[in-house]
C-alpha cells in the first residue's frame, strides 16, 4: 500500500531533497534516511543539497520574487485554490503517508491534509482581502493610507510532528501575499515533504508559475542554520522545540531579519467543580494521547478542582484502560508509536524524574515489546500526580504522559496554570459563566490559545495560532496572521498646490 503511495508520486528509494520548484537538483549534502516508526521500514532515503545547492535555491527564489510579486493576488489565490484541489484528490493517500511516515493515527493523518485544504480556502479569500487601512490626514489637500506588500523570501523551518499542515499554514498565505517559499522539513519526514513538492510543482507547471516561487531544501541543523543566517531572506517561520526557537531567533535577530516562531507548549487544562465531567474526559484523553503526545497543543497538565479530583481521575484511569495501542494505520488503534528511539528514551527519562521529584503514577507507562511493537517506538501513555512547581513539569516531555494535581480556588488554579515558562494553549472545563469569563479576561489564562469546554489541542485554521512566552510570541494560519508575511508601507499623498508640513512646522524660503 505504502509501496503503491510512493510510485504514484514517483519517490524513488533514494530521491533529491532539493527542488527549486521546477527542476530536482541532485544533493551534495547528507542523506537524510526516512524510517517508519510504524514498523522500523525504511521508507527511502533523501539527499538533502550542500551548500552550493543552497545558493542556487536561494538565487532561483530572489529571482522568482520580481515576477511572482507582480502577479495579481486574486491570480496567485487561484493556483492556491487549485492546489487545494489536488490535496483534495490526493487526501486518502497523502493521509496515509502522514500516518505511515510520521506515526499519527490514520482519522489524524486524514485530518491533517484535511487542515491544509482548510488553509487553501481560506487563503483563496483572502487573496482578495489583503486590506489596509485609510486615515484621514492633518493637512488640507492630503490622502493617507496603507498598503501591504510582499516581503520577498519566506522560509519555512517545519516539525515531524504536522509534517505537512504547519508548512502549508505558511506556504498558502505567503503565497497569496506574493513571497516565494523555501522549506526546510523535519530531517525526521523528508518523505511527505517529497510529496507535497510533487503535487505542487504539478499544478505551478500547468500554471506558469515562474521557478523558484516553492522551493525544498530537505536537510538536517546545518540547513536550518543556514536558513537562518542568510541575509537574503527577511521572514524565518520556525515551528519547533523552544532550544532551536531560541537559536534560529538569535540569529535571525542578530541581522535584523524577521522570525515567527511557534515552539514548545506545556498545556493545562482547568476540571472545575462545576464540569461536565463527561465531556471533559473526552477533550482531555484525546489531549494527553492523541498523536502520542506529539502536538504543540497536547494536553500535558489537569488541574482539577479538590472537590472532583477523586471522581474525575477515576474516570480518567477507566478511559487509560480502554486505550490499544497499536500500528496507527489500523483505525481501532487510538495511540501510534513516538517518532523514534530517542523520542522514546526521553520519554522513559522523564518517567524516572517523575517519581525522583516526587510524583506517583495512577496510570503507569513503559515501552511495549513484542509482535506489533517492533520498531520499538510503542509507548504506554501514563498519568502522574504531580506539584506543579516540579523541574520535569515545568519542561515540555513530548509524549504521552499527563500530570495531574488539585485545586481549591480558581485563582490558585489560573496561578498554576500560567506558572510554566510557556503559553501556546490553555483550557477550562466549567459551566459557570462567571468562571469561564474570569479565565478568559486580562487577568486568566496567559496563553495564545484560551478555550472554555474544549480541550487545548485540535485549534481550527480559523484563528490565529500561537502562544506566549517561550513558545515564542508567533502567530501563524488564520485571522490577520497574513499580516505577518507583509510588509507595511504607509503613504501620503498631496493633491493641493502648496506643501504644509506636517505638526504645524513653518519653514518659508
Ligand atoms: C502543532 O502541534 O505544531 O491545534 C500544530 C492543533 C493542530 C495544530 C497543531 N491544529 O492541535
Amino acid at each position: 500500500m505504502i509501496k503503491d503511495i510512493l510510485q504514484q508520486f514517483n519517490i524513488t528509494a533514494k530521491h533529491s531533497g532539493v527542488s527549486t520548484g521546477a527542476h530536482w537538483l541532485s544533493g551534495t549534502g547528507s542523506v537524510l534516511s526516512s524510517v517508519s516508526p510504524v514498523d522500523g521500514q525504511h521508507i527511502a532515503d533523501v539527499q538533502s543539497p550542500g551548500r552550493d545547492e543552497f545558493d542556487a535555491v536561494v538565487a532561483a527564489a530572489g529571482q522568482a520574487f520580481h515576477e511572482w510579486r507582480q502577479w495579481p493576488a486574486p491570480k496567485r489565490g487561484e493556483v492556491v485554490r487549485q492546489i487545494g484541489e489536488a490535496l483534495r484528490t490526493h487526501k486518502t493517500a497523502l493521509g496515509k503517508l502522514v500516518s505511515y511516515e510520521m506515526g499519527k493515527s490514520l482519522q489524524e493523518g486524514y485530518g491533517e491534509v484535511q487542515e491544509m485544504i482548510d488553509i487553501c480556502d481560506f487563503a483563496v479569500g483572502l487573496s482578495r482581502q489583503l486590506y489596509g487601512l485609510s486615515m484621514h490626514s492633518e493637512r488640507p489637500g492630503h490622502r493617507m493610507y496603507e498598503q501591504w506588500h510582499p516581503l520577498g523570501i519566506t522560509g519555512i523551518i517545519s516539525a515531524f510532528n504536522f509534517p505537512v499542515a504547519v508548512w502549508s499554514w505558511n506556504s498558502m498565505l505567503a503565497w497569496v501575499c506574493g513571497n516565494v517559499c523555501i522549506w526546510k522539513p523535519s530531517e525526521k519526514t523528508p518523505v511527505t515533504a517529497l510529496v507535497c513538492q510533487h503535487i505542487v510543482q504539478s499544478v505551478f507547471a500547468a500554471n506558469q508559475v515562474p521557478e523558484g516561487v516553492c522551493c525544498l531544501v530537505a536537510g538536517g541543523r546545518e540547513v536550518g542554520e543556514w536558513l537562518a543566517n542568510d541575509t537574503r531572506i527577511p521572514l524565518i517561520s520556525a515551528t519547533g522545540s523552544t532550544r532551536m526557537g531560541k537559536a534560529v531567533s538569535s540569529a535571525v535577530g542578530a541581522r535584523l531579519g524577521r522570525a515567527l516562531l511557534e515552539l514548545g507548549g506545556n498545556n493545562a487544562i482547568i476540571i472545575s467543580e462545576s464540569a461536565d465531567l463527561d465531556m471533559a474526559l473526552i477533550g482531555c484523553v484525546f489531549g494527553a494521547v492523541g498523536t502520542a503526545g506529539q502536538r504543540c497543543t497536547s494536553t500535558r497538565r489537569l488541574i482539577i478542582h479538590e472537590s472532583v479530583y477523586d471522581a474525575f481521575t477515576q474516570k480518567l484511569v477507566n478511559a487509560y484502560k480502554q486505550l490499544r495501542i497499536g500500528n496507527p494505520l489500523d483505525e481501532n488503534n487510538h495511540v501510534g508509536p513516538l517518532i523514534d528511539k530517542d523520542a522514546v528514551s526521553l520519554y522513559q527519562a522523564s518517567l524516572q524524574q517523575v517519581t525522583a521529584q516526587g510524583g506517583h503514577f495512577l496510570v503507569e507507562g513503559g515501552v511495549l515489546d513484542g509482535a506489533g511493537f517492533e520498531s520499538g517506538c510503542y509507548v504506554k501513555p501514563a498519568i502522574a500526580a504531580v506539584q506543579n512547581h516540579y523541574n520535569i513539569v515545568q519542561h515540555e516531555t513530548f509524549a504521552p504522559l499527563l500530570y495531574v494535581m488539585k485545586y481549591k480556588n480558581l485563582q490558585e488554579a489560573i496561578d498554576m496554570q500560567n506558572g510554566v515558562p510557556q503559553g501556546l494553549s490553555s483550557a477550562i472545563m466549567t459551566l459557570n459563566l462567571r468562571e469561564a469569563e474570569h479565565f478568559l479576561s486580562a487577568a486568566g489564562s496567559d496563553c495564545g490559545i484560551a478555550n472554555v469546554n474544549i480541550g487545548t489541542s485540535g485549534a481550527e485554521i480559523g484563528g490565529a495560532f500561537g502562544g506566549e512566552k517561550e513558545t515564542g510570541g508567533g502567530r501563524e494560519s488564520g485571522s490577520d496572521a497574513w499580516k505577518n508575511y507583509m510588509r507595511r508601507q504607509t503613504n501620503t499623498i498631496n493633491y493641493s498646490n502648496r506643501l504644509p508640513l506636517a505638526q504645524g512646522i513653518s519653514f518659508d524660503l
